[in-house]
């Protein structure tokens, strides 16, 4: 398979910033009075921002009118930026930075696809932003992963036909969401967590793009 183009997600794939959320998702819910485990944060991997809160208000059987659920959404969202504010280059995930320039001195395309608000402030604080030709976020999608509309903006922002981009992903609802799109995907995580992946990979540490290549020819 000759690929044109990758689809990278953010959290989880380039940096590691799902721990802020579960800090920032537990802070809202003792607030709330809601029992919140990393279980539930599992749940929530690549979910939006919306989303994750009306997964947390059915958990408590909380129901809220729409001024407060902002309200809340706004919070939880302070919680994080006070947790990611401190965001550093040193903080991409080990090899990505390498992956990423090897695909463009290749002249392959890179997009990002996010579910992510806050998505191109922590890409700056991580000295990534040159390296992507365009950037698909929460700010740009109104469907939330598992569905494809994330991944089908960047491809078409590429103008490459999902089948030649190769999307990379942590969460089971962003894999779901690249299969729904007819994208080759590539699982960042275990294995056992990525069933739906034909091929999952721990990360990109010792992987450059042949090495990826390979475990997808495998
Ligand atoms: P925000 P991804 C997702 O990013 C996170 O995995 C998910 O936990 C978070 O709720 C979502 O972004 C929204 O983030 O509150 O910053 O808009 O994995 O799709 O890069
Ligand atoms: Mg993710």
């Amino acid at each position: 398979m000759v690929f044109k183009a990758c689809i990278f997600d953010l959290d989880g794939v380039i940096v590691d910033t799902a721990a802020h959320h579960f800090v920032a998702w537990s802070r809202l819910a003792e607030e709330l009075g809601v029992p919140f485990s990393h279980e539930d944060n599992e749940q929530l991997k690549g979910v939006s921002r919306v989303d994750s809160l009306e997964y947390l208000l059915n958990k408590g059987g909380l129901m809220l009118d729409p001024a407060t659920k902002l309200k809340l959404m706004y919070r939880k969202n302070a919680h994080y930026l006070e947790l990611a504010r401190n965001t550093e280059p040193a903080d991409a995930l080990p090899g990505v930075r390498s992956l990423l320039i090897e695909l463009r001195s290749q002249g392959i395309k890179v997009a990002l696809g996010s579910s992510s608000k806050n998505a191109t402030m922590i890409l700056e604080r991580l000295d990534l932003l040159e390296a992507f030709d365009t950037l698909v976020d929460g700010n740009h999608i109104t469907l939330s992963k598992p569905d494809p509309e994330v991944f089908l903006m960047g491809a078409k922002a590429l103008g490459i036909h999902p089948a030649e981009c190769l999307v990379f992903e942590d969460a089971q609802a962003g894999i779901d969401a690249a299969l729904a799109g007819g994208f080759p995907v590539v699982g960042i995580g275990q294995v056992s967590e990525l069933s739906r992946a034909k091929v999952v990979i721990p990360g990109f540490s010792n992987y450059k793009w042949s090495d990826v290549l390979r475990e997808l020819e495998a």
